[in-house]
């Protein structure tokens, strides 16, 4: 009888527990995270940039960008105000634990407000690797058509908050608002849902409210 080794359930385990000790770090310094997922050029990058030029310099915010290459995404971050990581992934199609552990091993965690996460855009992989954040955030955009929630279910059941960007768009595409959210519905009864446009700041009122609530609350605890 051959015996078998079980490498995907070890993998998962070993990035479970390193998100674990991610997050028991995040917990000590009282620092609000957020895991960004979505496609690539969903708007995750515009939607740092909004963010930062909503809350900075009243906030101290990190910003850790997971990309295959390059440093494109993190100069925007730094441009726009953060503190800026880099993670490039060399090819892989997700940030894992590890790889959040290296990154916030750069930063000073007690310094910040809040911390956003960037994940390589991707809408498969990120969702099978925990990171140890407080939220996962999901951005989907109207480019990418209404039938996104039933194509990748696994991104739309464990999100804690959606964002539906590019709204300004929605004159020009086809489009079928109710259908994708009953397909969000189906997966995810009760989703926070922002729409939002990161081009004209429709929406990001909504999304800053719900950002502030959670930094303090997170603060006081
Ligand atoms: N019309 C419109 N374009 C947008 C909006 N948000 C972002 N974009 C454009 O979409 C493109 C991709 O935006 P990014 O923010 O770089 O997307 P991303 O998800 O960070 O992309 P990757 O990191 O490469 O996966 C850019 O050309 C943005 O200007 C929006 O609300 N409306
Ligand atoms: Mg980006």
């Amino acid at each position: 009888m051959p015996r078998k080794v079980s490498i995907v359930e070890n993998i998962h385990s070993a990035n479970d527990q390193l998100a674990a000790d991610n997050q028991r770090k995040l917990d000590d310094a009282r620092l609000f995270s957020i895991n960004i997922m979505a496609s690539p050029g969903a708007g995750k990058t515009s939607l740092i940039e909004k963010t930062l030029g909503r809350l900075t310099p009243n906030h101290a915010v990190a910003a850790i960008d997971g990309d295959v290459a390059t440093s494109i995404d993190a100069d925007r971050a730094a441009e726009a105000g953060a503190t800026a990581v880099q993670i490039n992934t060399g090819g892989q199609c997700h940030i894992d634990a590890p790889m959040l552990s290296n990154a916030l091993g750069q930063l000073d965690l007690a310094e910040f407000d809040l911390l956003l996460v960037e994940n390589v855009g991707n809408l498969i992989c990120p969702a099978s690797f925990k990171l140890g954040t407080d939220k996962n955030i999901l951005i989907a955009s109207i480019p990418e058509g209404d039938d996104k929630p039933y194509k990748y279910p696994a991104m739309y059941q464990d999100v804690d908050a959606l964002i539906v960007n590019k709204i300004d768009l929605l004159p020009y595409i086809d489009f079928d608002m109710d259908y994708f959210q009953q397909g969000v519905q189906m997966l995810n009864p009760g989703l926070i849902t922002f729409k939002v446009s990161c081009t004209t700041g429709e929406g990001i009122d909504a999304w800053i409210t719900w950002l502030r609530e959670e930094i303090n609350h997170k603060k006081s605890r």
